[in-house]
């Protein structure tokens, strides 16, 4: 069999809200996504996936879809898609579009009638419950804080929402909602899009008894009663027969809280359920003991070691990793594990490299190509995302300190990648002529597109030139990968192995010069060809020599 087309191909993720206004409103627009194809087409990516454009309250910025089949009127109409559609196609870049429907918004035309009335046809398409005397039907809890569940009054029973209260979740043991969500998505297909990213896709399934969490395996949330659930993998092939089966299409799965056994059934192709899967267990290394909300450096360790089992354990077992750092619900990479003041340029070079260099398809996140930093909000009138304003509300209800909690939504909010792109150094950074949704960071006037397009040596062309080796070196595709160095206190450094050829990738991770020697680890006796580094002229060769701050070198050899 062929290799499959997206398993060499680099996708670029777009926050429609945050990417590029062209009416005025403040919020991005589609047509501001077509103005452009161009740049994207000059960084070389071949997939664009496209964060929800539905119909939508926006409670949480579309990932409360209220009808699938219509545009968000401040992102444009129907006409406007087809147009984006075309004008990338016609320059060789596909679009996947972000289907939501593990839930939907409770302005959804199906929650309406569900709620309506116990016998209401559209009943049985979400997840209502009679609570426990007073209390709710179980202690699960909402992944933006509080219960999970909600109690409504016009029929007096709770809905499930493992997100925000107006996201009720979906009844996947309902066949018709299989059959509403599978049509939905031919839909989209036979419009022409290359396939789909699917939010929390491993959520679908829950345990039909709905249990208690007693809390014996931490964090007793009840996230073990629905994370990779009972049927998941069931309903994902059925997906696969109704959907994809015959279509050139990709599938990335948004796996929460998942394992490498798991993900290795969704994506082996012979399973017919996924062709790759995110998983976020190398990001939470900045979360000590697995709570987000505190301030912590990470463990560079145990980055390390998580990025380099799923390396392994996906390829021994046949599946295939999204390779990322960044998305719209993390905090900007090079704030987070890079120096985004005296080493920005050098340190967000590494991690590039650090990540394009594995095996799996990766991803890049809007403003990522030229080192977008976390804005370092100052108040909290300037963040806008329900879980941080959640988060703040209940913080402040334990007795913690205003400037506590600003100083951890500083480095952990989602709204730190939400900022607009600072496409260059005019007023609100080029995104818009008006006031934008949320704060522009701001040093836009040195960190934006222009400049890094001015700059032979920027962020920007760093990027163009890893997506460019993958397509001329295989090997990054398909090679093995194995970590060495292991304990090295500074250094993030693997090699990738074909049969007739290896890549020996050295990252400091850390703004001390260090030195290294990989001869003990692999057998190598040439000094190899320097494939990409991030200064001029490196001390050493792929055998031995010194990595200077944030200092990234790739070589090849025979
Ligand atoms: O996110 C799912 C998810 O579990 C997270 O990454 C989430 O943001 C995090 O746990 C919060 O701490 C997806 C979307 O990417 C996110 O934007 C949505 O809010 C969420 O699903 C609900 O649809």
């Amino acid at each position: 069999m062929s290799q499959p087309w997206w398993q060499d191909a680099v996708v670029y993720q777009i926050y429609p809200k945050s990417f590029n206004d062209t009416t005025g409103t403040g919020t991005g627009d589609l047509n501001g996504i077509i103005e452009k194809l161009d740049y994207l087409k000059e960084l070389g990516v071949d997939v664009l996936w496209l964060t929800p454009i539905y119909d939508s309250p926006q409670n949480d910025n579309g990932y409360d879809i209220s009808d699938y089949y219509s545009i968000f009127h401040e992102y444009g109409t129907m006409d406007d898609f087809d147009r984006l559609l075309d004008e990338a196609h016609s320059r060789g870049i596909k679009i996947i579009t972000d289907i939501v429907v593990n839930h939907t918004s409770t302005e959804h035309a199906w929650f309406k009638e569900s709620k309506s009335s116990k016998d209401n046809p559209y009943r049985d398409f979400y997840i209502w419950k009679d609570g426990k005397g007073s209390q709710e039907p179980n202690n699960w809890q909402s992944k933006f804080g509080g219960n999970a569940w909600q109690y409504d009054e016009t029929t007096g029973q709770y809905y499930l929402h493992l997100f925000d209260v107006t996201q009720a979740d979906l009844n996947w043991e309902n066949e018709a909602v299989r059959d509403a969500v599978y049509e939905m998505m031919n839909f989209w297909l036979d419009k022409g899009v290359d396939g789909f990213r699917l939010d929390v896709i491993n959520l679908i399934s829950k345990d039909q008894s709905f249990p208690d969490d007693d809390g014996s395996v931490p964090p007793g949330d009840g996230r073990k009663f629905y994370t990779d659930g009972p049927k998941v993998h069931e309903y994902l092939h059925d997906m696969h027969k109704n959907v994809f089966q015959g279509r050139e299409v990709m599938t990335v799965g948004e796996m929460s809280s998942t394992t490498i056994d798991s993900c290795i059934k969704y994506t082996r192709p012979e399973r017919q359920e996924l062709d790759m899967t995110f998983n976020f267990h190398h990001l939470k290394v900045d979360y000590p003991n697995g709570e987000k909300w505190t301030t912590a450096p990470f463990d560079f360790q145990a980055l390390k070691r998580i990025l380099s089992e799923w390396q392994v354990g996906m390829h021994q077992g046949g599946g295939w990793n999204a390779l990322f750092w960044c998305n719209h619900d993390q905090p900007r990479i090079v704030s987070r594990f890079g120096d985004d003041q005296t080493y920005h340029r050098e340190s967000a070079k590494m991690l590039a490299t650090t990540i394009h260099m594995m095996k799996g398809t990766p991803y890049i996140y809007q403003g990522e190509e030229f080192g977008m930093t976390n804005p370092k909000f100052d108040s909290i009138d300037q963040y806008r995302d329900v879980e941080s304003l959640n988060m703040y509300r209940m913080k402040q209800e334990e007795g913690m300190s205003e400037s506590e909690i600003l100083a951890i939504l500083k480095e952990k909010s989602r709204d730190n990648s939400r900022t607009p792109v600072q496409w260059d150094d005019t007023k609100h950074a080029g995104f818009t002529d008006e006031t934008p949704w949320i704060d522009v960071a701001s040093n836009y006037q040195t960190v934006n597109a222009k400049e890094a397009l001015k700059d032979p040596d920027s962020i920007f062309y760093h990027y163009q030139k890893l997506i460019q080796l993958r397509k001329e070196y295989p090997i990054i595709t398909t090679g093995n990968y194995q970590l060495i160095l292991e304990d090295d206190r500074a250094i993030f450094a693997y090699v990738r192995q074909d049969t007739d050829e290896a890549l020996i990738v050295l990252n400091n991770f850390y703004g001390e010069t260090v030195s290294y020697d990989v001869t003990s680890d692999v057998e190598i006796d040439e000094s190899g060809e320097l494939l990409i580094s991030n200064y001029t002229t490196p001390v050493g060769d792929a055998k031995k020599g010194e990595l200077r701050p944030y200092e990234s070198v790739v070589y090849r050899v025979n």
